[in-house]
């Protein structure tokens, strides 16, 4: 029988997948065991909420004696439009992208296993920004498990392979196979597992690299004959810059989000500096509360000044779907 879940539900576990802390997790499902249609379709769903819940208030409960911060590794905060996360096989060329499509500057060696913790940076796309974040290679034998609550977190993953190398393209099947392990997947789209809420896949993009490398087609053609790889490809040169532009478009795109101007009713312009930003699909109602978390409860109406409406100024309802580059003045 299908779950029929709402999309209240399916808010609820962006937000888990997202989350960051215990605390973070037991308020996502618990929001998830309230959203989720209760019906025979949906009993082992539920079940297995109820169980992640006392799982997680156990977490949170030993959490708060330790005193510590996050169980996912290190904690990044969530910048931006969006969080794309590189990861791949030792000297892939990870950092070497960061430095390139940010302002970051991690250190990049010949030598493997030179980035040791995750490193953020911010990506320029028109006026606004999407978080990219380094992370230390995945081997066969090194795989720290912090990177798991990244991907977890993260819109998007870039799967890199140096396919300029034979080791280069060696490295890359161990790191599938390390993630295969876990209940973290990669996947052309983001969705968890309706039968088995622990497994998650994240939307990824397959960035090949070292491109300006001689025989890089013909390693291509090898490694898929002994590696499936289901993804959307690029193909770069991170150090000569080649195909940076076209992998820059398709990270923001791969979002999904639009942007959206707010208005003071008491000014004339917007403020074209601060983009929000939010899901496509996205209403008047989830920009209030981008805003401000109590705006969305004292919504009235917004002023909407949009391509997609024919008398600019109009007054729009709370569920209005807004379109990218719209201008809305909220009343509330
Ligand atoms: N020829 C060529 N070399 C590259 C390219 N991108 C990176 N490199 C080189 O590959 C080596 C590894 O680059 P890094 O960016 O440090 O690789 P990494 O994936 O961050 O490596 P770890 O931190 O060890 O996991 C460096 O010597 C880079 O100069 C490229 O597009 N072409
Ligand atoms: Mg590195």
């Amino acid at each position: 029988m299908p779950a029929n879940l709402t999309p209240q539900y399916h808010k609820a576990e962006a937000e888990y997948r997202r989350a960051q802390t215990p605390e973070d997790e037991l308020r996502c499902l618990e929001l998830m065991l309230r959203e989720i249609p209760k019906h025979k379709g949906t009993d082992k769903l539920q079940a297995e909420l109820k169980a992640k819940i006392s799982k997680a208030k156990a977490e949170v409960e030993q959490h708060k004696k330790s005193g510590k911060k996050g169980h996912h590794g290190p904690q990044i905060l969530r910048q931006g439009a969006g969080r794309a996360t590189i990861i791949g096989g030792p000297n892939a060329g990870k950092s070497q992208l960061l430095a390139r499509l940010t302002r970051a500057t991690p250190e990049v060696a010949e030598y493997p296993f030179t980035t040791r913790e995750p490193q953020p940076g911010m990506m320029p796309w028109e006026d606004v920004a999407v978080q990219l974040i380094d992370t230390p290679p995945i081997t066969a034998d090194v795989f720290d498990s912090s990177i798991l609550g990244l991907i977890r977190g993260s819109d998007l993953v870039l799967l890199m392979a140096d396919i300029g190398t034979d080791e280069g393209i060696e490295a890359l099947p161990p790191v599938l196979e390390r993630l295969n392990q876990t209940k973290t997947r990669l996947a052309r789209e983001s969705y968890l597992d309706e039968e088995d809420i622990g497994l998650s896949f994240t939307q990824t993009l397959l960035v090949l690299n070292k491109c300006d490398l001689p025989g890089c087609e013909e390693r291509l053609a090898l490694l898929k004959e002994f590696c499936p790889l289901d993804f959307t490809e690029f193909r770069i040169s991170a150090e000569h810059g080649t195909g940076l532009e076209d992998l820059r478009h398709a990270i923001y795109q791969a979002l999904d989000v639009v942007r959206v101007y707010t208005k003071l009713p008491s000014k004339k312009d917007p403020d074209y500096d601060k983009p929000f930003t939010l899901k496509r699909g996205g209403t008047l109602l989830d920009v209030a509360e981008l805003v401000h978390r109590d705006l969305a409860a004292s919504f009235k109406y917004a002023r909407v000044w949009s391509t997609s409406i024919v008398s600019p100024g109009a007054q729009m309802k709370g569920d209005y779907v807004v379109h990218d580059k719209d201008v809305v003045e909220i009343h509330a």
